[in-house]
């Protein structure tokens, strides 16, 4: 057997610099969570094998035969006290799957199991799978909600494309089973699709994203919801909109479940992604909302504007001012880890507690939606803030 060629050794050095680096918290700061200096996935952390052939007789260059463009929108679990995230990867060649990387910390120090996960092959029509959902579910199986995606074969048009949504199921992230996909009987497509933890009316509940086409929303109002009674052939006849989306604000050009509601006292918590336009094209950021614990498609707060929009360096890459949730981790004591990925690139963690968040959506004020009560809003609180002060230095 030939030698391994010298240029492994230092890519392998540089890489486990890479996947041993310490994190830490920015200076950022506004009160509801913390930022964290360093991507918590990046392509430059896809295990070599997966790059090279490290065989010189076949790579006597050491060339990357395989390479990866980008690892991003991410679902997240925790089971037995690790953290997992089955992260979309996307090769150079344009097409995404899925893998599974885990953690000790949840801010760093995540490694890719030695194989992508191999979804079982039921779809020949299917040509791409993103942004998996993964829902602990009460009835004991962990639901993974996907977007598959495959060629509209009905239009001229060559970028013309289907999403719909592909579940599967599993008990250890790595046997997968297959069931059919989501059937939405009066939306046309779908993305963006997540399972709620538990019944609702003894059925699965679903937060949906009703689209008439595959980039545009159309008449579709929000996020939607629906129930269907038997997952493994899933139907919903009915969509209600939960989260509208509004004229001027950050969700006028589409919205999406983002990661899988959590349940606290109050509520359950939502942390969603809202689409506006611009002339530098469409602006992604984060916002959160609560709904009604019985009656889950009910919004029953929902702060103004965003909780995360991209900053910084966050700001660029192949899909340039786009920050996007598919997965958040809700610790037993209280602490969240929401990852969230930037720009269709790579993929970062913020930190808070359920505490933080529940005073964030409950007690952050609503959008107003017109710039003159924007202003009576901000007055209002400026007018507060100064009788506050005044009457501390009396
Ligand atoms: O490119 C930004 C995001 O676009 C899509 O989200 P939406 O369906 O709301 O437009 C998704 O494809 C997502 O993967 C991507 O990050």
């Amino acid at each position: 057997m030939a030698e391994l060629h010298p240029e492994y050794a230092r890519q392998r050095a540089i890489q486990e610099a890479l996947l041993n680096r310490k994190n830490r918290k920015l200076a950022f700061y506004n009160g509801v969570y913390d930022r964290w200096e360093n991507p918590v996935l990046t392509r430059e952390m896809i295990p070599l094998t997966w790059r090279y052939d490290l065989n010189p007789a076949t790579n006597p260059y050491f060339m990357e035969r395989l390479g990866v463009n980008a690892v991003f929108n991410s679902g997240a679990i925790e089971l037995d006290g690790k953290f997992y995230l089955v992260a979309r990867v996307e090769g150079n060649d344009r097409k995404s799957f899925f893998a599974v990387a885990e953690s000790e910390s949840g801010v760093d120090g995540f490694r890719f199991w030695d194989y992508p996960v191999v979804l079982p092959d039921t779809c020949p029509e299917e040509v791409n799978v993103y942004d998996m959902r993964l829902t602990k579910h009460e009835d004991g199986w962990i639901y993974g909600v996907f977007c598959s995606e495959r060629k509209d074969a009905s239009s001229p048009d060559l970028s013309a494309a289907i999403a719909a949504a592909g579940i599967v199921r599993t008990r250890d992230l790595k046997r997968w089973e297959r069931l059919p996909d989501l059937v939405t009987l009066r939306s046309p497509q779908q993305r963006n699709v997540c399972l709620l933890p538990e019944f609702v009316d003894g059925k699965y509940a679903f937060f949906t994203r009703p689209m008439d086409d595959f980039i545009e929303t159309g008449s579709g109002g929000g996020i939607g919801f629906g129930l269907c009674e038997d997952i493994t052939r899933a139907v919903i006849d009915e969509e209600r909109i939960t989260s509208p989306r509004r004229y001027h604000t950050i969700t006028e050009s589409k919205n999406g479940s983002g990661a899988v509601p959590f349940r606290t006292e109050r509520g359950w918590i939502h942390i969603a992604h809202g689409v506006r336009n611009t002339a530098a094209g469409l602006r992604y950021v984060i916002y959160a909302y609560a709904t009604d614990l019985k009656e889950p498609w009910k919004v029953i707060a929902e702060p103004s504007g965003y909780l995360i929009a991209p900053l910084g360096a966050e700001r660029v890459g192949d899909v340039s001012n786009v920050v996007f949730t598919n997965g958040a981790i809700v610790r037993d004591n209280g602490d969240v880890f929401i990852y969230y990925a930037s720009d269709d690139t790579r993929l970062h963690v913020a930190t808070s507690t359920v505490d933080r968040l529940v005073d964030y959506v409950f007690n952050t004020p609503a959008d107003p939606l017109r710039s003159a009560d924007c202003v009576r809003q901000r007055s209002d609180l400026i007018r507060r803030n100064l009788d506050y002060l005044a009457r501390e230095e009396e």
